[in-house]
């Protein structure tokens, strides 16, 4: 939904006008009922868009009345956080338990849930045995084991996390039992094994920091192109999305969600939460929402992704105090299992264009850094202004800068050389628009790592540079954002956008 009128393309004239959504909004972000949103639960709206809507859960929290009422009936699916883990399944060898995963299937039979298995082969919560075996003797234990818990399993469980983790940061396998025994190879092997088991289920291999672009997602589309290629059965990417405020949003999350699809693959959020330093406070709350609200985003715009699946649903039941001391507030329930704004954020956004989201009121201003508009670079200098009564979160923010690459090389480099907020805050890439029109073959495209806008605030002047890597002349003076003026203005040519839709100007 395009909430900005076009008006005239005058630089003085013709400022954008924002119409209604205000107040669902505000209400959005105040953490009340969405004013506009549908009825139905998570995964309803989910269900209704062809998703599902889950969340992690684990046996000592089902005691609970009130927790496990909403875990029934809000979620569509359901994730063992430990219970199919293989200390619990298979604490010596040979010796299966599979009493606490039991509890779980029964509860997600009786509540109509689907199950993701988790997990079959992990690094972690490894009983001592594995470690311990001689290394000719790994294989054929891990292929047991798989082959027991997954035919135990077969039919009670949708998908597995066949193998959890194999990654480290930058992108290199993860050492292992499994990894020292047999190489890369274990992953082949356990898919072969656990499809082997359960023909019906679909696999999965599952990660975290895989969402974005990155070392580490590469290597995962790296790896997963191989095994389809060698017909190894993999049915999905599982993208953890254990995410904090306090880092930048995921880089491109759609775009590396769509690489996987276009392999053919099915793509799931498998352990969603978003944490922040405690206290939280309005501005770390606003960033989680839009964080929850750009994740749903993302998976509703890729065909192939599936559903997402919260890690835990409320922070009563958070892993997070315990492995990162002072963070917490991950969940979108409170402790209390109040649903907290993230919530209403997913709502709004699974409820789809007409559930009362409106892009965020932000306009740009703009000054031209050049003295010449005929010489090897452009130097566009930019604001962004919040002109709301919310606060808006920096990262779903990009603003497009649109010119002419003229004669000369097609490829560029960009700088960003000064910023209040320093510009290790601001990301800035040209690109191409799908067809060029007029002034505007290709844009300056910046955003941001991260922060947030409070309503009235400005980033302040970000000073941008561009040119061809061949270092050839522009003609700037046809650019569709091109302007002479050296002090900062209201530039609707300049335009903008809260995640991904027109906030602000009238593009080319
Ligand atoms: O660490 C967060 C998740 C990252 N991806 C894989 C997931 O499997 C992992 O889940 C968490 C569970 O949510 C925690 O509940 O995995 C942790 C262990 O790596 C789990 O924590 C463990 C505690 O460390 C143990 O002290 C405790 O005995 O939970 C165990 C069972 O409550």
């Amino acid at each position: 939904m395009n909430l900005v009128k076009r008006c005239g393309r005058g630089r003085t004239g013709g400022i954008p006008v924002l119409l209604a959504g205000t107040l669902a909004l505000a209400s959005t972000l105040l953490g009340g009922p969405a004013t506009a949103a549908p009825q139905g639960t998570l995964h309803e709206l989910a269900a209704a868009q062809g998703k599902y809507f889950g969340s992690a859960t684990d046996n000592p929290e089902l005691s609970d009345a009130a927790y496990a009422a909403t875990l029934g009936s809000e979620f569509g699916q359901i994730t063992p956080g430990n219970s199919m883990k293989w200390d619990t399944t298979e604490p010596a060898e040979g010796r299966f338990d599979f009493t606490k995963g039991d509890v779980i299937t029964d509860f997600a039979r009786q509540h109509g849930q689907t199950v993701r298995g988790h997990t079959l082969v992990w690094h972690s919560q490894l009983p001592g045995w594995v470690a311990a075996l001689p290394s000719s003797r790994v294989e054929a234990a891990m292929t047991d084991h798989i082959t027991r818990e997954a035919t135990h399993y077969r039919g009670a469980v949708a998908a597995w996390d066949v193998v959890n983790e194999p990654f480290n940061e930058d992108g290199t396998f993860r050492t292992s039992p499994f990894y020292s025994a047999m190489g890369s190879d274990y992953i082949a092997t356990a898919l072969r094994a656990a499809h082997a088991a359960d023909p019906d289920a679909k696999l999965y291999l599952n990660d975290y920091n895989i969402e974005g672009l990155g070392a580490k997602s590469d290597a995962m589309y790296a790896l997963a192109s191989e095994l389809i290629d060698e017909g190894v059965p993999l049915d999905g990417v599982g993208m953890q999305a254990h995410l904090a405020v306090q880092y930048g949003f995921p880089y491109e999350m759609r775009e590396n969600m769509r690489r996987f699809a276009a392999l053919g693959l099915d793509v799931a959020v498998t352990e969603l939460d978003v944490r922040m330093q405690l206290p939280a406070d309005a501005a770390r709350t606003a960033t989680q929402s839009s964080y929850y609200r750009q994740v749903v985003e993302a998976c509703l715009a890729v065909e192939r992704c599936v559903g997402i699946t919260a890690w835990d649903y409320t922070d009563k039941y958070s892993w997070i105090p315990n492995t990162f001391p002072g963070e917490g507030s991950a969940g979108l329930y409170d402790e209390n299992l109040s649903p907290k704004p993230a919530y209403a954020a997913v709502r709004t956004a699974l409820g789809g264009e007409d559930s009362g989201g409106e892009p965020g009121a932000i306009k740009v201003r703009y000054r031209s850094g050049d003295s010449s508009a005929g010489d090897n670079q452009i130097k566009p200098g930019l604001q962004v202004v919040n002109t709301g009564t919310t606060a808006v979160s920096l990262s779903e923010v990009t603003v497009r800068y649109w010119f002419t690459g003229d004669n000369g090389a097609s490829t560029y480099a960009t700088w960003c050389d000064w910023s209040p907020l320093g510009c290790a805050t601001v990301t800035h890439r040209v690109a191409a628009p799908g067809s060029p029109s007029a002034g505007a073959d290709h844009y300056l495209e910046v955003g941001f790592t991260g922060g947030s806008l409070a309503p009235g605030a400005s980033t302040g002047e970000i000073q941008l540079r561009l040119s061809k890597t061949d270092w050839s002349d522009f003609d700037e003076s046809d650019d569709y954002s091109h302007g002479s003026g050296t002090s900062y203005g209201d530039t609707p040519e300049v335009t903008a956008y809260v995640a991904g839709d027109l906030a602000w100007g009238v593009e080319p």
